[in-house]
């Protein structure tokens, strides 16, 4: 009996030294310890041992069965070490791999020099106010002391949503939102998008931005307009840049003119991008507000005065970076937007 033993802890000792997966120890953990296994079935056959042996067996087979049990668990154990030395190095993260770069977008060009200009403003003391993209005519035209035949009233100039609704078709009524709120002095700027039925070319799309300046108080006149934008464009463009005011006509103010910077590519010798004319297409609009508007919005025009502008920020993005066709401001191609 006791040879029996050893030899069969020995088999099955064996047996667990050759195993190569881990699926076959459970197997030889039931076919040799389960309940019908082989080495189970030697306590049955005790009753054929001597009644002197039977301690003595007994604690052969407890102590072999302890082995066995120990030697399994221990190849359990390597299998498992051997599992997770693998898996540690299936999901080991290799810092040093070329990792894919992605690009992250940025703020579209105009919207960094919108930006910048409501900056430069506020640095003057301007606050920033905003106004909606659906005005109403009254607004738009008639607070602004615009003829009722005035050809920017026209369908073929104007996007009408119906007779009294329209996309505006400048900032200006922002200075009207404005003034019919707070009392003078008023100091403010408004930039955004605006819509006309123009024509696309190199220099006009059918929607752009504009930044609409307004200043009223005591004493306000045509020299603190000129200063104010003179020392803008000097700011924003460099010491080199020369401005021309044209005189001009808008029905919201009095005296009125039109500015040009000049051209950013001969800085003023004459090139073909200004067509040898040494200045840059048109940017901004100005003039002394008319005392009918200030009338209009309930501002006593006998005490008050003001000056206002409205400065194309397409235009304004053109020059900056010296870029000659508005369309690619508007094509969202990436070759050029990544430049900016
Ligand atoms: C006006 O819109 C006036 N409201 C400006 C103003 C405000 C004058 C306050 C006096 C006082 P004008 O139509 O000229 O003015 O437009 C102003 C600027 O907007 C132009 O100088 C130009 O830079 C820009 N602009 C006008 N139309 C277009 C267009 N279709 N595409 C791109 N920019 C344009």
């Amino acid at each position: 009996m006791k040879e029996l033993i050893i030899d069969l802890k020995n088999q099955i000792l064996q047996e667990i030294k050759d195993v190569k997966e881990k699926d076959k120890i459970e197997d030889i953990k039931v076919k040799y310890l389960g309940k019908k296994g082989k080495f189970t079935s030697i306590l049955r056959n005790m009753s054929s041992v001597s009644k002197e042996e039977r301690p003595k067996i007994g604690e052969l087979i407890n102590i072999s069965k302890n082995e066995i049990e120990e030697k399994i668990n221990e190849k359990i154990e390597i299998f498992n070490k051997i599992e997770l030395e693998e898996r540690i190095k299936r999901e080991t993260i290799d810092v040093t791999i070329n990792k894919k770069i992605v690009n992250i977008g940025h703020r579209h060009p105009l919207n960094q020099v919108k930006e910048e200009l409501e900056n430069f403003f506020v640095s003057m003391g301007f606050s920033v106010v905003d106004g909606p993209e659906i005005e109403t005519v009254e607004n738009n035209f008639n607070k602004l002391n615009s003829p009722l035949d005035h050809p920017s009233r026209e369908m073929s100039d104007t996007f009408y949503i119906d007779k009294d609704l329209l996309l505006r078709t400048h900032t200006s009524p922002v200075q009207i939102r404005t003034m019919m709120s707070t009392k003078p002095p008023i100091k403010m700027v408004s930039a955004g998008r605006t819509f006309r039925f123009d024509e696309v070319d190199d220099t006009h799309s059918p929607m752009f931005h504009q930044i609409e300046g307004l200043v009223v108080d005591e004493n306000i006149n045509m020299s603190n307009l000129i200063d104010t934008l003179n020392t803008f464009i000097k700011e924003f463009f460099g010491k080199d840049m020369k401005t021309r005011y044209r005189p001009h006509y808008f029905p919201f103010t009095e005296p009125s003119a039109e500015v040009d910077v000049s051209c950013f590519n001969c800085k003023g010798k004459g090139c073909n991008v200004c067509n040898g004319t040494g200045w840059s297409m048109e940017l901004l609009g100005c003039g002394m507000v008319h005392p009918n508007v200030l009338e209009a919005c309930g501002i006593d025009s006998k005490k008050y005065s003001g000056f206002a502008f409205g400065m194309g920020i397409d235009r304004i993005t053109m020059v900056k970076h010296k870029i000659n066709n508005i369309r690619l401001l508007y094509d969202n191609d990436k070759r050029f937007l990544e430049q900016f």
